[in-house]
């Protein structure tokens, strides 16, 4: 603290001192009063016990059993994989590699797809942490860990009030052996709009430093011009540009043929010329059927020259299926999860596939009784996530009409919900696909797919058919989303934006066509720098650097809490949610080797000011917090 003063004091900060400027300043030894950790940790359990957790049902708090952790031995050195392959060899080593092996590999999405699309991207840092060394000793076969980007950055500050940089790094000392892959929406980076150039530069080569291997890099609309900044960004850092196509519509239906087979072999094409190390396919939405899956792949090996790494979502019940046929055709790579956490929006299971490749010689190289047991780890974890299950609970073919990626389908509910649409769920989803068809058919995957969600709501919520807004569009205001989109900040889309729908959303502003990355000015990384050590009194990391650059609420919300609770992701899940029951007691390592007994005694009543005073005993000794009774 005198240090901060010492540097945070005007006269310091203006250059004007001397040797003298200890001694004739007092003030620099005023300290402000500081909650220790153990209060702060208090305050938060005191908060989530009265007032609840957001979305989680306020009930008592239930009894879990929780997640059994493999046994595993770590005195034995941990085995070596695919990070060694690539940190010796480079990406074209690994590329080579890759290219000889005759097995199919598997990514593991649970530590992010998977749960990004059952359980609204709510697994902790805590819980991912637990299973991450037993993964890298039981399963070193994997190509790779999926496990951060998508929407994990802004869920981990926003709703787990953890920074998602402390979980890579904290995740990448535990498993040194395995590539860790993430989702970058190219120039939107992890965000839902276009970054400035310096940004995703930056935001790439930190990453990669950090310990990101695999960047899975697509564009909302399939937009090649959107994704080689990307593409170049991750080459120079020396990981894996694995430039991925979204996969939309159907190429067996020949009555729509915007996305027909020579559309995804031309832009296969031209991600392998733009540099792509692995050519992606991203079947977001789980729309790609088996025998189509077996074309796709077929045409696209005699395409390219570089490995095929095929993700899909098994909403409608067809994945290990479709994932089959692709491996018959030659795909050399498939995302999968550990079977509790798979199928539905999630991805397929992945010692179902291990079962249905069975005399094979293409069945992965894995030890199917780890796959069994690390399954049953994670059985425990998302039981501790209920109340964020999409409530989906048999296969879903309507996905076939409506398209929505599974990653939004839990979230573009929960928006109908909070809107009060929850009872014409069924119509949102009608309009969605009525939306995308208004739009030209585009590619639904985020930041596209929430604008079309935007659409399809506000369409539903102002009883507006598609005619309605061709006709009485001049006097309407539509979402701030819709209006960019068909500006071309998100991009230009195959087959361009349709101009009547065009012109009525834009009411005379003129469209670019450009890449929006070429009309933002550079982040100035010097002035949040400094912007930030004058909001938060202390120096920044390079990281919290770029974290504000991409969410500045988002990230200055999370410091704030910090400042408010301290690190509460030390805290185990069902408390973390639940907060205690009256005489509970519960044990938090808040360092190595250092651990607090906390004891719920008491819950005083509400007081005349709405506040309750809430007892506790930390380590044996009585403690009380007030705490804003929010019912
Ligand atoms: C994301 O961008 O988060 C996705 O998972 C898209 O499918
Ligand atoms: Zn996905």
């Amino acid at each position: 603290p005198f240090l901060e003063n010492v540097v945070k004091h005007p006269n310091f900060m203006n250059g004007e001192y001397d040797t003298s400027f200890i001694d004739t300043t007092p003030e620099l030894f005023i300290f402000p009063k500081r909650l220790d950790r153990g209060t702060k940790m208090l305050s938060y359990i005191g908060n989530v016990t009265v007032n609840g957790f957001p979305g989680v049902e306020k009930d008592s708090k239930p009894y879990f059993e929780g997640p059994a952790v493999p046994s595993i031995n770590n005195r034995e050195p941990i085995p070596q994989g695919t990070k060694q392959i690539l940190d010796e060899k480079g990406a074209e080593g690994l590329v080579h590699w890759i290219k000889q092996q005759e097995n199919v590999l598997l990514t593991d999405t649970t530590f992010r797809d998977a749960h990004q699309s059952l359980l609204a991207t709510r697994i902790r840092t805590n819980d991912l942490m637990k299973i991450t060394e037993p993964t890298a000793r039981l399963l070193p076969n994997l190509f790779s860990l999926e496990m951060w980007g998508g929407a994990t950055f802004d869920v981990a500050y926003r709703f787990l009030s953890e920074d998602p940089w402390e979980r890579l790094l904290k995740m990448r000392e535990k498993a040194p052996n395995i590539l860790f892959q993430m989702l970058l929406r190219a120039s939107n980076a992890v965000g839902y709009k276009n970054y400035p150039d310096n940004l995703i530069k930056d935001f790439v080569e930190k990453s990669a430093h950090a310990g990101i291997d695999v960047f899975r890099i697509f564009d909302s609309l399939n937009w090649v011009k959107g994704m080689t900044l990307a593409i170049d960004s991750v080459r120079e850092s020396g990981k894996i540009a694995e430039a991925a196509i979204c996969y939309t519509g159907d190429i067996l239906d020949v009555s729509r043929p915007k996305y027909n087979l020579a559309y995804y072999k031309d832009l296969a094409k031209e991600l392998e010329n733009a540099g792509a190390h692995i050519l992606g396919i991203k079947d977001m939405a789980g729309l790609l059927k088996p025998q189509a899956a077996y074309e796709l792949i077929s045409t696209l090996k005699e395409t390219v020259d570089i490995p095929i790494h095929l993700h899909t979502h098994d909403t409608s019940g067809n994945g290990v299926y479709m994932y089959a046929k692709a491996i018959e055709a030659g795909v050399d790579i498939v995302d999968v999860a550990a079977s509790s956490m798979a199928g539905l929006t999630s991805q397929p299971s992945a010692s179902t596939l291990y079962y249905a490749l069975e005399g094979s010689n293409r069945q992965p190289d894995v030890n199917v009784d780890s796959l069994e047991k690390i399954s049953q780890y994670w059985d425990g974890v998302r039981k501790y996530y209920k109340d964020f299950e999409s409530g989906m609970n048999s296969p879903h073919t309507e996905i076939y009409q409506h398209e929505m990626p599974g990653g939004q389908y839990s979230n573009l509910q929960q928006q109908a919900k909070a809107v009060g649409l929850g009872e014409r769920w069924e119509e949102v989803k009608k309009m969605y696909r009525t939306v995308n068809d208004m739009f030209g058919d585009i590619v639904k995957v985020t930041p596209s797919s929430k604008v079309v969600g935007d659409m399809a709501l506000f369409m539903v919520q102002n009883n507006l058919t598609e005619q309605d807004v061709l006709d009485k569009g001049e006097t309407i205001d539509f979402p701030d989303s819709v209006i960019e989109l068909f500006e071309g900040f998100l991009g230009q889309p195959h087959g361009g934006f349709p101009e009547q729908l065009q012109k009525v959303i834009l009411k005379g502003k003129e469209p670019i066509r450009v890449r929006p990355g070429e009309l933002l000015d550079d982040v100035n990384f010097d002035e949040i720098k400094e912007l930030l050590f004058q909001k938060l009194n202390r120096q920044v990391t390079e990281h919290e650097i770029i974290s504000y650059a991409l969410y500045p609420k988002v990230f200055l919300d999370y410091q704030k809490k910090y400042e408010m609770y301290g690190s509460i992701s030390v805290l185990d899940t069902p408390t973390f949610l639940y907060g205690m029951r009256l005489g509970e007691e519960i044990q938090v390592e808040i360092e190595q080797g250092k651990t607090l007994i906390v004891k719920l005694v008491s819950i005083g009543e509400p007081q005349k000011d709405g506040t309750r005073v809430v007892y506790f005993e930390l380590n044996g000794q009585p403690r009380e917090v007030h705490i804003k009774d929010e019912s």
